[in-house]
């Protein structure tokens, strides 16, 4: 009986292993390509004495995109604008009033947020421009010109030179794209 008891112990721990490995491997086909993942890197700490913007163009044109200053941004209504303002996310969708958003997380130096593809009409191609600036709306850090992300790119990054702000949580160094 002990046995028996013993055996069946170990063949269940085997399946539940068996069951993890399957588990911990299956690939997610159902979301694959669907969510644009934005990771941008500062140079110094995540401060809330900054807002920092994120603007997506998602027209499927690599000619045109958003512009260094968000005020021309909430004036076309083109773009799909994610800001962090006094710890708090909001989203601006095209012609849309301002919501929260809570597909983002700031940790140190980092900035990261998430956006549905499919929400934005799943395009070729997404511009993208990424802003900081000081809570009175003055620019302090930007990309000299908006980048091109190609969704059936798995990962594409864009450097900003290190030196162009003197204020380290509102100096861009890097920021990262990664569609999953
Ligand atoms: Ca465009």
């Amino acid at each position: 009986m002990t046995k028996n008891y013993s055996l069946w112990s170990m063949l269940v721990l085997v399946a539940l292993i068996l069951a993890g490995c399957a588990w911990g491997e299956q690939p997610d086909w159902d979301s694959e390509g669907d969510t644009l993942v934005l990771s941008s890197f500062w140079e110094g700490e995540i401060s809330s004495n900054f807002v920092y913007y994120f603007a997506f163009d998602p027209d499927g044109d690599p000619l045109t995109g958003p512009s260094t200053d968000p005020a021309d941004w909430e004036e076309s209504q083109k773009y799909y604008v994610v800001k962090w303002e006094r710890s708090n996310f909001y989203l601006q969708k095209p012609g849309e009033r301002e919501t929260f958003f809570y597909d983002g997380r700031v940790e140190g130096n980092e900035i990261r947020i998430e956006l549905s593809l499919e929400e934005m009409g799943n395009p070729g191609v997404v511009d993208i421009m990424v802003v900081s600036t000081d809570l009175g709306g003055n620019l302090k850090d930007y990309l000299e010109r908006y980048f091109s992300v190609y969704t059936d790119r798995p990962y594409t990054s864009r450097e900003d030179s290190l030196s162009d702000e003197e204020e380290p949580s509102a100096n861009l160094s890097r920021v990262e794209v990664e569609i999953r």
